[in-house]
Formats: structure tokens, sequence, C-alpha cells
């Protein structure tokens, strides 16, 4: 049968060399038909830079989507994926286990906070998050504790995109074509209050007493029927969110007060991004389980990980040894290739100080981000480690329109940033020089200047 091609979607294509209409791909958070009529392609990638369809260089402020954090095509890393893929396609994964497999997770234990050293993989940020809330469903259960099935987000939170991630994720525009979602799932306020906090660097003077919020879910629900609280250190989805001083300190003692398990999801704070490994460590507080995806592989093969404190996964190993203990699980758990990506990935980090380096090049990432105070547009600027945020005053009546058409401003202008709601998010490949945090910033300041 001879489908009809939408003439624009084949000259679209034929940018890209590829003879392939542009109709069938229906493309993830993405507005299809507008993209479709002026795509943005990518097609190579190096270090810092994309090189788009036309040729040209694009400098990379956003690490891919907060995942390539060592910069692009890292020869060690592109080696070992070749390497693996010639060597060993794939193994399963259930009751059986390869060698590769067991290296990364015990690398991975090395660089987690102190006891947190048993560690699940899976295939994304998405489902590293569907990990832990079963996890700490079953952990509360197999130790006779039963009642404890309710499980508490934050507003404003993004835990990726399945059922369990949508229903503790505090994203309205995530949420709302989805039904009902999770039963027993509720949610403490987020920490996001310009009022009180506008353009502060590094973490806000106000706001730590919003952990107390989990006690009044606590009140409402009482303690014996909560099972986890999960947030992100830092939220970058919804428009890189800071932890009040104090914050994560409160909730960690209320969730110690009343046996509530704390749940981090690291996905995009992991792997070096505030200056640290973890941002657990950056910012001294410990949780019972930690999410990680992205900068695990450093983007280059799909992989997530939850990273459980031992006395958590102890408590699943009682009962007969010959009897499953945990039942989850993913045909791609541990998958060769990401295995092997993730060890060169982290070879990669250590031999260039990357998990570190946040720390030596924040504070001209900060003066160069706030200089841009002042500028069209702009309500706040924050930022921390190598994250920042620049809110933007909403075009009245069409929110996102004007982050939307500063993004396409940057792109056209050789910068990738990425945006939410009217909020402009960077994130930088941790290779990142001051040369390019200038590009980065000057692109950006023109880009408000020339936007209406
Ligand atoms: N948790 C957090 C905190 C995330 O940031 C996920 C879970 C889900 O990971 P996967 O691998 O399933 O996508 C994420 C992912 C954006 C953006 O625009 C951020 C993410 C994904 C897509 C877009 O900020 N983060
Ligand atoms: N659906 C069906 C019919 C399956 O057989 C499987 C796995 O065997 C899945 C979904 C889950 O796929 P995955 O393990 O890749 O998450």
């Amino acid at each position: 049968m001879n489908k009809a091609v939408d003439p624009a979607l084949m000259q679209a294509a034929e940018i890209s060399g590829s003879s392939a209409s542009m109709s069938a791909y229906w493309m993830p958070f993405t507005a299809n038909r507008q993209f479709k009529k002026a795509p943005r392609l990518l097609v190579r990638a190096e270090g810092m830079h994309y090189q788009d369809a036309d040729g040209r260089q694009v400098l990379d402020g956003i690490a891919g989507l907060w995942c390539v954090n060592a910069g692009h095509a890292r020869p060690r890393i592109v080696k070992a994926i070749q390497d693996q893929a010639a060597e060993m396609d794939f193994a399963p994964p259930f009751q059986m286990g390869h060698p590769k497999a067991f290296e990364l997770a015990e690398r991975l234990a090395a660089l987690a906070p102190a006891d947190m050293n048993k560690v699940f993989f899976a295939g994304s940020g998405s489902e590293a998050v569907e990990t832990a809330l079963k996890m700490a469903l079953a952990y509360h259960r197999v130790r006779g504790d039963a009642s404890r099935t309710r499980l508490i987000g934050r507003e404003r939170g993004y835990h990726g995109v399945n059922f369990g991630g949508i229903s503790v994720g505090g994203m309205v525009a995530n949420r709302k074509h989805f039904g009902t979602m999770l039963g027993g799932v509720d949610h403490i306020r987020h920490t996001h209050d310009l009022a009180r906090n506008a353009y502060t660097a590094g973490q806000p003077a106000h706001g730590a007493e919003l952990a107390d919020d989990l006690e009044r879910l606590v009140a409402l629900h009482d303690a014996s029927t909560i099972a986890a609280v999960i947030v992100e250190p830092i939220a970058g989805s919804t428009g890189v969110l800071i932890p009040p001083q104090g914050y994560l300190q409160r909730l960690r003692e209320i969730c110690d007060r009343h046996g509530i398990l704390l749940i981090f999801d690291e996905v995009i704070t992991g792997f070096g991004r505030t200056g640290n490994p973890f941002a657990a460590q950056t910012f001294g507080v410990t949780p019972d389980l930690i999410t990680c995806a992205k900068g695990l592989t450093n983007g280059s093969v799909p992989m997530g990980a939850v990273i459980a404190r031992d006395a958590i996964h102890d408590a699943f190993m009682n009962g007969p040894e010959n009897v499953i203990e945990f039942f989850h699980g993913y045909t791609y758990s541990a998958h060769p290739l990401a295995c092997a990506a993730g060890l060169a990935t982290l070879d990669t980090y250590a031999e260039d100080g990357l998990l570190t380096r946040a720390q030596t090049m924040q504070g001209y990432f900060a003066e160069c981000l706030h200089s841009l105070k002042g500028e069209p547009h702009v309500i706040d600027i924050r930022n921390f480690g190598l994250v920042g945020g620049v809110e933007l005053a909403s075009v009245p009546g069409a929110p996102t329109k004007r982050a939307f058409e500063v993004f396409l401003d940057c792109w056209q202008h050789g910068v990738m940033v990425r945006t939410t709601g009217d909020i402009v998010a960077l994130s930088p490949p941790l290779i990142i020089e001051r040369s390019h945090i200038d590009q980065l910033i000057d692109t950006l300041r023109q880009a408000l200047h020339r936007v209406a």
C-alpha cells in the first residue's frame, strides 16, 4: 500500500540524508506537528558539542538531557560498548549472572554513602523509581509491618513517567490525562518561594520548615500507614528547585522519628552534578534508597539503578534460600552493554576527576549565570553545582511560550538549552571550560533581548 507522505516532512528528512518520512515517529514529550514543520536534527556529537544536520556546531548546555556528564563520544566508553557487543550481546538477568554486573554494582556501592552497598539494576530512571517504590513497600511487609502501604511524594516532583512515578510525582501535565493512578499516595508541599528566595545563589535561606508538611500527613494518615517519602534533592525537570538550607536534614529527622523510608531520586543529581558522586553527600543527608540513571552510563546505553542501605536488602534475606526474595526485575536489568558502558563511564569520571569537578567550576558558573539579573523577562536565577535555572515572566495568557522562544533562539545561535514551563534550565557536561560558560551565558543573554 502506498501511504501518502507530507512533502514538508520529506524535505525535513532529506536534510538528514535519510529518505524516510518523518510521519511514523511519534516523538516523546514533543510538540510533534510543530517540530516536524521545522525539525531540529542532531547527527553527531563529540565533547561539548553536537553537530546538526546542516553541519553546524551546537554547544551542549544541558548534557544531552542531564545525562552526558563526561561529554560526548568519550573513547573509552565507545570502545567498551563496541567490545561488549561483540563479546556477549545479552545475558538473562534472572537466575543467571555475568561478571560486569557484579563489578559495576560494587563500583557503585563504593561511590555511594557509607552503608548503601546494595545495587538493583533497571533500564531507566523511570524504572529505577518503580523499583524503589516497590522495594520500600515490600521491605515493610517482609519485616512484618505490612500496614505501611502509603507513598508520599512532593508537589512539582518528577519521578519519571510510569504509573508509580507519576503518582508520587507532582507535575500536573504529567498526571491529569492518566486517570486515578496509584491509590494511597499523598504529597507534601514544594519548596519554590520566589517571594522570599528570588536570586539566591546556592541553597535558599528560607523554607526548611516546609519539611514539616510531612508531619501534617503523618497527623492525617498516621505514620503506621506510610511506607516511604520520595523527593529529588534538587528538583530538575520542574525547573531547578534548590533545597532550602536545613530542609533535607529536617525531612530525614521526621522520617527517622516515624519509621518512614526516605528515597532520594538522584537521576539528575547523581554522578557529579553537585560536586560529589551523589547529592546525598553534598547535602550531608543519607537516604535509605537512591535512584539513579542518566550519568550512570554517561547517557550512552539506557540504564537505571537503585542503591539500597544494607539493612533494607538484608531484611529480604530471610526465609528458605531457594525462594526468590524480591519478585521484581526487568529483561534488561544489568544489560551487558549497559554494564560495560557504566564501568567505562566510572573509569572516565575517575580519570578526569569529574565527580568533584563541579566544585571547581561552580563559582564561575554561578557568577556568569547571576550576571543575567536585570536582563529582559528574568524574574529569578538559581543555581547549585553545575545546575542553573533562569525563570522568566510568562507572556500573559501564554505560559511556556517565552521560554520556548528563548530555547529556539539559542538553538539558532548555536547553543542547546532546555526549558520547562517558563524556566530555562542549564546542566552542562562536567567537562565544561570557562570559555564554554561564557558562550552559553552570552548566547542566552542575547536571546533574552531578541525574544518578545
Ligand atoms: N527521576 C528524575 C528526578 C528525573 O529527572 C526520571 C526520574 C526519569 O528518568 P528516565 O530515564 O525514565 O527519563 C528523571 C528524568 C527535563 C527532563 O526536561 C528530565 C528528565 C527526563 C526528561 C526530561 O528536565 N529526567
Ligand atoms: N510484556 C510482556 C508480554 C513480557 O513478556 C515482558 C517481559 O518478559 C514484559 C512486558 C516486560 O518487559 P521488560 O522486562 O523489558 O520490562
